[in-house]
């Protein structure tokens, strides 16, 4: 074997390095500043459609006839279907109505600028063309095709951020994944699962898709902080700028999401977070959840998210044919609608320097602008208090017409027509004579008042059941199930701290009356550490507010506070408005 010259193989390095004649490279840029522009970017997206898509989308929600409760994609959990019987799901599945143009179409129509999409749920299927299971689309089913290859170009040509949902740590058609009892013993060998699946698919998504956006992690609890940083590593050496969701574990993630449907309940500007949530009660298609949501209610959302800080990642889940439901097309075209004239309230804007108070009006920022959004019309006159920043104009986003106002003190008082200019949300741009609002102490975002509402419309609704009723502005049908239950969640994320009197106002027909209510404090989803209990009182049907006996201690790290009736239906129908916390001194 001839033996190289050492010389001749430096000279022909430098030669190749072009190191004589061109400009010094540009410095590597590293892994952190690439990962601070991704979330930069992320940031401003504001606005994301999630797809959950997969083999569950057959059975959608009934197997064998019978109705199965709970979210659609984990009709496998729940029913206790056996591997051997779920994967011949496989051999029916064939979207042939499937059309990449037309999912990312609907996507921009709503003014969604990421998408996520789920390579593989829990149930363990892989959704596009992997190489290291053949549970695969491809491999396993008619189709025989890699939906996510279009998807993922159709994304690119409209500049739309494409990123995965991957389930890391439940698997249910693996032996050493979790979550399945009914099929395998419960000893367990993760690294077996992690080695032989997880990397490997990981790997394939991130070399044969182009740049991702994100990769979307789920329910992380069985992998080892070793396994998960493995993991973040792999995908920061192959992408730096793909980011990572809080739900990676063990605070590995780039950015924090909040639980499914939970919006906290203030300003949260500490990390970058995003709320997944659903246009109706599942995630995965099931043909019989006709709840979705109203656009007005996405829309006060969207805008409640934005002045928060955070992002809005909204579900839909196409059928097996590959097609969006009907429904939720035109509300997501709604949505679309109201953001095309009123995106620059949106977009790219800042949490709002002022606290979030009650539910009919928000406020977002850009430099040298405040955008005032109105959920609620409040008739010809509307006061923003607590602005010391001299306001030099404002002028509806959606037609441009000047809004005659008067500045006093720290008040603003705005002469409105008496109907909206948009149904959904009139949006108020105010030019400011400085960059940065100046707010008055005790409006600023981080004052949080003595008395802090907690509205039904601004909770989590857990449960089949249960339903906000927008005209009345308060949650109803608090049917007792046995789980999940149906009850409302509020999430604090460390906004609220002391001890608290608690106030509910509520209404329940004189013959409704008298069923037990609970009002719990949760550090973590499996814990209740206190609770205050008391019956519902016959209100003639109208709103009225009764004080709790008692009060509850909020520390940072609760998780959320919440409302239920824990032992019978009989007020199951009691409207809840809110509750309103009492700060003692
Ligand atoms: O992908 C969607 C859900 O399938 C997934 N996250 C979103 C984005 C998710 N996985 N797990 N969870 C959400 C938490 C679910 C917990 C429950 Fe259950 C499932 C409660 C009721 C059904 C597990 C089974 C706990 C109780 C019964």
């Amino acid at each position: 074997m001839p033996t190289r010259c050492l010389i001749c193989v430096s000279i022909l390095a430098a030669v190749v390095a072009g190191s004589c004649s061109r400009p010094a490279p540009p410095p590597p840029v590293d892994e952190a500043t690439l990962t601070a522009q991704a979330l930069r970017r992320f940031d401003e997206n504001k606005f994301g459609m999630f797809i959950h898509w997969g083999l569950y989308a057959i059975p959608a929600g009934e197997w064998k006839g019978q109705y199965v409760r709970g979210i659609g994609e984990w009709i496998m959990f729940h029913a206790k279907i056996p591997v051997k019987e779920y994967e011949q799901l496989a051999a029916q599945f064939n979207p042939v109505k499937f059309n990449a143009e037309e999912w990312t179409q609907l996507a921009q129509d709503a003014g969604m600028r990421y998408l996520v999409i789920t390579a593989k749920h829990h149930d363990g299927f892989a959704m596009y063309h992997s190489k290291a299971s053949p549970y695969n689309i491809v491999d396993a089913t008619p189709y025989g095709k890699d939906p996510m290859v279009e998807l993922a170009a159709a994304c690119a040509r409209r500049g739309i951020g494409f990123g995965f949902y991957y389930s890391q740590d439940q698997d249910w058609h693996e032996p050493h994944g979790r979550g399945n009892t009914w099929d395998f013993p419960a000893e367990r060998n993760p690294q077996i699962y992690f080695q032989g699946k997880v990397l490997p698919q990981v790997q394939e998504l991130l070399t044969g898709y182009g740049p991702l956006a994100l990769i979307w992690f789920d329910t992380p609890g069985m992998l080892s902080e070793q396994q998960v940083t493995e993991l973040r590593r792999l995908v920061k050496r192959h992408q730096p700028s793909c980011l990572l969701n809080s739900r990676i574990g063990h605070g590995k993630g780039d950015y924090l999401q909040t639980s499914d449907n939970a919006i906290p309940i203030q300003v949260h500007t500490k990390v970058k977070w995003e709320v997944p949530a659903t246009l109706n009660d599942t995630w995965g298609y099931k043909k019989n959840d006709q709840n979705w949501k109203d656009p007005a209610d996405l829309i006060a959302k969207l805008t409640d998210i934005a002045a928060k800080g955070g992002n809005y990642l909204l579900n839909v889940g196409p059928d097996a044919e590959g097609v969006i439901p009907e429904p939720s097309q035109k509300i997501l075209r709604t949505v679309g609608r109201w953001l095309a004239a009123n995106g620059e309230a949106i977009f790219g804007t800042t949490a709002s320097p002022f606290y979030v108070d009650g539910i009919s009006w928000r406020v977002t920022a850009k430099p040298s602008r405040l955008y005032l959004h109105l959920l609620e019309w409040p008739g010809t006159k509307f006061r923003l208090a607590g602005l010391e920043t001299e306001v030099k104009q404002a002028h509806f986003l959606a037609n441009g017409l000047a809004v005659p106002f008067k500045q006093s003190g720290t008040a603003v008082d705005f002469e409105l027509p008496p109907k909206p200019v948009d149904p959904y949300n009139t949006v108020v741009v105010l030019t400011l004579a400085d960059p940065v609002a100046r707010v008055a102490a005790g409006y600023r975002a981080e004052d949080i008042p003595d008395r802090v509402e907690l509205w039904a419309w601004t909770a989590r609704l857990v449960g089949e059941e249960i339903r906000y009723d927008r005209a009345r502005r308060s949650a109803t049908r608090f049917v007792k199930v046995d789980s999940p239950g149906n009850e409302l969640r509020w999430y604090p994320y460390g906004a609220l701290g002391g001890e608290y009197q608690v106030e509910l106002t509520y209404a329940c027909e004189n013959h409704r009356a008298g069923s037990r209510f609970r009002i719990g404090v949760h550090p973590s989803n499996t814990e209740m550490t206190q609770s205050l209990t008391g019956q519902i009182e016959a209100t003639g049907g109208r709103f009225l507010t009764r004080r709790v006996p008692g009060a509850i201690t909020l520390g940072p790290d609760d998780l959320f506070i919440s409302f239920s009736l824990p032992e019978e239906d009989r007020s199951a129908d009691v409207r809840l408005q809110r509750l309103t916390l009492i700060r003692r001194k």
